[in-house]
């Protein structure tokens, strides 16, 4: 690279990453072969339509990259015929808004769980263009169990009648029930979404339950537990598919990103692997272990633990603020997002919470043996009862033996 004033904030963001610990559940680390894909000739090519039927000539290979990814994304998560599947979404937000577009009508109803409670902005809060959009009915999570209560979400359905359910969350850490939310929507005529893209890898590797037998349409990003680029999957039944592909283009996007497309179906390649689903295990294990191990050092865990790669901690229930412990944390060389907890009492810039999760740390080869010395470190920064300097030696030391890349 000729640009060194790029080179050198590049190779900056390369030592963070190298000597950081990442505990973001919503990042991961990219193989060589997804990166190899981002940076290829396919950043050159422009591909408007869909493979087939494209507005510019010379498409004949990125038809073939396009066409693979999708047969990929149909074959890693074991799909029958009835499903389709779009690879275009330039990422999650947009996915999202496509979906809505294509299927409800402004104005309409759209039920998802509020962002406090641990939804998504796209899950219809006022200050995405969805909440502009359409109306949102929000639901949250039982208040002592921290948990889905399915009765008060029949509740809600039966007395707003939305015409469509999301069920997919960025701070809820347990198994989701898609057979009862699949009842739910059909008690009262409405479609049935899931966003699954946190854990999206996990159901790939068989440790978290498939929605496919239950749900009309699944949203995924392809860069979380997925492992692959930045970017977005939408699959639906046969009935939606010509629906959201105009919804996408030419409704939301242009040109498809088709270096992100690439990028996407080598990704699934590697997530078709016998190894994956070992790597997907790990993150669980890794995640529950990470978990006891705050708990026993006594930080309450919200809905008492985590079935999947993501925790949420109460930190202010021992008198710190999310924001405050984040800051800590990223100066001991440990990442984690500050967070709203269920019925949080404090604002979203100064949350009660912090966010956790293992895709990262297992991606890097760490195992619960290591997810309990990390425990340790952040509870020494937090009760400030280690010195600063000697955790960041051990999480640099920790950095050094599992790099980010191989
Ligand atoms: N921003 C993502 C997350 O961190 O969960 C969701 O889009």
């Amino acid at each position: 690279m000729k640009d060194k004033e790029l080179k050198k904030l590049i190779k900056a963001e390369e030592k963070r990453q190298s000597e950081m610990l990442d505990l973001i559940p919503s990042e991961n680390i990219i193989s060589k072969g997804v990166s190899e894909a981002l940076g290829s000739v396919l950043a050159n090519k422009y591909s408007e339509g869909y493979p087939g039927k494209r507005y510019y000539a010379g498409n004949e290979f990125a038809d073939k990259i396009e066409n693979l990814a999708k047969s990929r994304a149909k074959k890693v998560f074991g799909l029958s015929s009835n499903w389709e599947v779009n690879v275009q979404p330039y990422s999650g937000s947009p996915a999202n808004i496509a979906v809505y577009l294509a299927l409800i009508p402004p104005g309409g109803k759209i039920m998802g769980m509020s962002l406090d409670m641990g939804g998504h902005l796209t899950h219809g809060h006022k200050a995405s263009a969805v909440g502009k959009l359409w109306k949102q009915i929000p639901y949250g999570v039982d208040k002592k169990t921290e948990t889905l209560n399915y009765a008060e979400i029949t509740k809600i359905a039966k007395k707003e009648k939305p015409q469509l359910i999301v069920a997919g969350f960025t701070a809820y850490s347990k198994i989701i029930d898609f057979k009862k939310f699949k009842a739910i929507a059909d008690s009262i005529g409405a479609i049935f979404m899931v966003d699954m893209s946190h854990f999206a890898g996990l159901v790939a590797g068989k440790v978290y339950p498939s929605p496919f037998k239950y749900a009309n349409i699944i949203m995924t990003t392809t860069h979380k537990t997925l492992r692959g680029p930045r970017g977005a999957m939408i699959f639906s039944k046969k009935e939606f598919s010509e629906k959201i592909d105009k919804a996408i283009f030419p409704g939301m996007q242009g040109g498809p990103h088709m270096n992100q497309i690439a990028a996407t179906a080598t990704a699934l390649y590697e997530a078709g692997k016998p190894e994956f689903k070992s790597y997907a295990k790990q993150i669980v294990k890794n995640a529950k272990a990470l978990a006891d191990e705050l708990k026993k050092l006594g930080w309450r865990v919200i809905s008492g633990g985590t079935d999947t790669h993501l925790i949420l901690i109460d930190v202010f229930s021992r008198g710190i603020g999310g924001k405050l412990a984040s800051e800590m944390l990223e100066k001991a060389g440990i990442v984690v997002n500050k967070n709203t907890i269920p019925y949080d009492t404090r604002n979203p810039g100064d949350p009660s919470g912090i966010r956790l999760g293992t895709p990262t740390l297992t991606s890097r080869g760490m195992k619960e043996k290591e997810m309990k010395k990390i425990a340790m470190l952040i509870d020494g920064v937090l009760t400030k009862k280690r010195k600063l300097e000697i955790i960041n030696k051990e999480v640099k030391l920790l950095c050094l033996k599992f790099p980010v890349r191989k």
